[in-house]
């Protein structure tokens, strides 16, 4: 299943997204590059990958509005423009992908100087996909300038935007930039916008926004006001320098903590830091290798692909999820039938413990010395898997598959982890821990 199939129409409540059950839902993304520069991404292939073997299940669409030194931009060529981002809307309706629509200012940094613009092109975007559960609207990505502020300017301009959308599109979750780059949340949420289907926009750069900026999320959200993500990058703000993975990694156990969601800059091939993919590299083909994707790209890549957050399509009936920031962590993968000294005979080995048989190993590893020092202990006894973490980096996953690690691993936030899918013997245990 895909992700909108699995989760639908999504709607804030409180702090946070919630799917169509009610359940927290954290979107988990990536941009792309402005879209009207790097077309090439928007295909098929691209998207069936980032979403399959990378598990993301938002895209977000960047549409600059005008950009010093280029002709391209949406002011430029309107048309062009907004059939790239319906090309983008329908792939994402194709593969189940929720999609967030950027109306990418950065140039104007006041959102007013184009409100009429972005009132006709919200307008057509709503017209053209009336309820669709796949959008989300952003409707000014980063207001930023001298005495573009909070109160004179934004949120006038996303009260009259609000106004334009709603009759169109009354369920559709609305993200409104904050000042300073989208930075200013506190300010934002100091006079909050009266649509209860708004959420409001963060963006940092982690080689340069760091904990005071963390802090800053995390106070808001306390405040109890729903905060988007709705753009990140691992390197600094300039979308070039050094990558951060340190402060990265900061930033996503913050996130996932708080299941506020999040959306990486930039799925293009620019040469900088940011972009995900090698200069000259094919965006619409998909299945990239280690090679085509530069240093943040493969960091992204193995992060959003070992973590997972609400789809995988052999893993709907997993219902439990570990909250593990386990850096380096080793995978440890144990025959089935090591504790309970099974005859492996007496059964086919394919098969699966008895619910029964889990209990008794769940028993036994409650009771292991230093017990104190298991952090968490998972069960599934419907996939005969049972696992749990041993001092933070280390894994045990009960099932004589390595096929299981790596599915656990996925459905777990697990970072920069090691699978070293070791199978130990009941001696072998005892001694390690
Ligand atoms: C950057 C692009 C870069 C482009 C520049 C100006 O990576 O190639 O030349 O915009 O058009 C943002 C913006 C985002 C920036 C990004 C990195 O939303 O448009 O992209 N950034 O500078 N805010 C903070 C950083």
């Amino acid at each position: 299943m895909t992700p909108v199939e699995l989760h639908g129409k999504l709607r804030v409540e409180g702090t946070n997204i919630v799917d169509a059950n009610g359940d927290i839902f954290q979107l988990r993304g990536c941009s792309t590059h402005g879209i009207a520069w790097y077309p090439g991404i928007l295909t098929e292939d691209a998207f069936r990958t980032l979403r399959d073997d990378w598990h993301i299940n938002t895209i977000r669409l960047a549409m600059y509005v005008e950009e010093a030194g280029y002709d391209n931009c949406y002011m430029d060529q309107k048309e062009h423009n907004l059939a790239l981002v319906k090309k983008g809307i329908d792939l994402c309706i194709q593969l189940g992908l929720y999609v967030i629509v950027d109306w990418h200012i950065l140039i104007p940094g006041n959102p007013q100087d184009r409100k009429e613009d972005a009132k006709a092109f919200f307008t057509e975007i709503a017209t053209s996909y009336p309820d669709c559960p796949n959008i989300i609207f952003e409707i000014c990505n980063e207001p930023n300038g001298e005495g573009i502020n909070w109160e004179d300017i934004i949120r006038p301009y996303a009260v009259e935007l609000t106004d334009v959308i709603r009759p169109l599109a009354p369920d559709t979750i609305i993200v409104v930039g904050t000042a300073t780059w989208s930075q200013d949340v506190h300010d934002a949420v100091s006079n909050p916008l009266p649509d209860k289907n708004t959420m409001y926009a963060v963006h940092y750069y982690a080689a340069t926004h760091k904990q005071g900026l963390r802090d800053r999320v995390k106070a808001c959200y306390e405040l109890g006001y729903p905060i988007l993500i709705s753009e990140f990058g691992v390197c600094d703000a300039s979308g070039d320098g050094v990558n951060d993975f340190e402060e990265a990694n900061l930033w996503f156990k913050l996130l996932d903590e708080l299941q506020i969601g999040y959306i990486n800059w930039a799925y293009g091939n620019k040469k900088e830091a940011c972009c995900v993919f090698q200069p000259g590299v094919d965006l619409g083909k998909g299945n990239w290798t280690e090679d085509e994707l530069t240093e943040s790209g493969n960091f992204m890549k193995k992060f959003f692909s070992f973590s997972l957050s609400g789809f995988h399509s052999t893993l709907s009936h997993f219902h439990y999820r570990v909250k593990a920031h386990l850096l380096d962590c080793t995978i440890y993968v144990f025959n089935r039938n090591f504790i309970l000294g099974k005859d492996r005979r007496r059964r086919n080995c394919n098969n699966f413990l008895t619910s029964s048989d889990s209990l008794k190993n769940i028993e036994y590893l409650r009771n292991f010395k230093d017990c104190t020092k298991w952090t968490s202990l998972h069960t599934s006894t419907a996939i005969d898997t049972f696992c749990f973490i041993y001092m933070l980096n280390t894994i045990f996953i009960f099932r004589d598959s390595t096929n299981g690690a790596n599915l656990l691993a996925r459905n777990w936030n697990i970072y920069n982890c090691v699978i070293r899918t070791t199978f130990l013997t009941k001696t072998a245990v005892d001694t390690f821990v």
